[in-house]
């Protein structure tokens, strides 16, 4: 069978490090299958769809991925509440590939990934983040735009004009 893996995430909005580990996940994956997993009762920053389209916009950006995007290598799906690993079994996915940023990471990840294992005997994977963005998160990245700082080369080029247009758009 091909090796399909899911990297779940909220990505309000995809950062840097969020399409490195797609690109490192593709070295070893056939597929993988970004997931934006929201809850339909709670709204975050960015809509749902806007978070497809900048994760679309920045695998298109990054020379490791832009090909993987444009083969249905790589492949991203919206994931409207429920259970993470109900949605794997759904797709028929192998496992699941988490980055690890920090310690704290782990200590957050490390019972989701025995919890999904114990209903559904899902496998998760982890791959050290690249320390070039072990500051990056998406909550952190928003917070520093909204308060006037520089956040180029920590997201993809899409999503700085999107946080702009979300600026511009609250001060209005
Ligand atoms: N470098 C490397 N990895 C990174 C970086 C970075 N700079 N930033 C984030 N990551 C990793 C995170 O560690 C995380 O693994 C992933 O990228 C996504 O990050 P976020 O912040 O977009 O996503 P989260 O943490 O909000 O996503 C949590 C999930 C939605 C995956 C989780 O809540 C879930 O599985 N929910 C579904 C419901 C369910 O099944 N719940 C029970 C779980 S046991």
């Amino acid at each position: 069978d091909p090796m399909k893996i899911v990297c779940p995430g909220s990505y309000d909005p995809v950062t840097s490090g969020h399409i490195d580990v797609f690109a490192r996940g593709l070295r070893f994956a056939d597929q993988i299958v970004a997931a934006v997993v929201h809850n339909p009762n709670k709204s975050g920053a960015f809509p749902v769809q806007q978070r497809v389209e900048l994760i679309r916009a920045g695998l298109e950006e990054d020379p490791r991925t832009a090909q993987a995007l444009a083969d249905g290598r790589l492949i991203i799906d919206d994931v409207a509440g429920g259970l993470l690993v109900d949605y794997c079994t759904r797709i028929g996915a192998t496992a699941v590939l988490k980055g690890l940023r920090s310690a704290t990471d782990f200590a957050y990840e490390l019972p989701m990934a025995h919890m999904n294992r114990h209903l559904t005997e899902l496998e998760t994977v982890f791959i050290p983040g690249d320390p070039r963005f072990e500051h990056v998160s998406s909550s952190l990245i928003r917070e520093v735009h909204t308060l006037g700082g520089d956040v180029e080369g920590l997201v993809p080029t899409a999503v700085l004009t999107a946080l702009d247009d979300l600026r511009a758009a609250r001060s209005q």
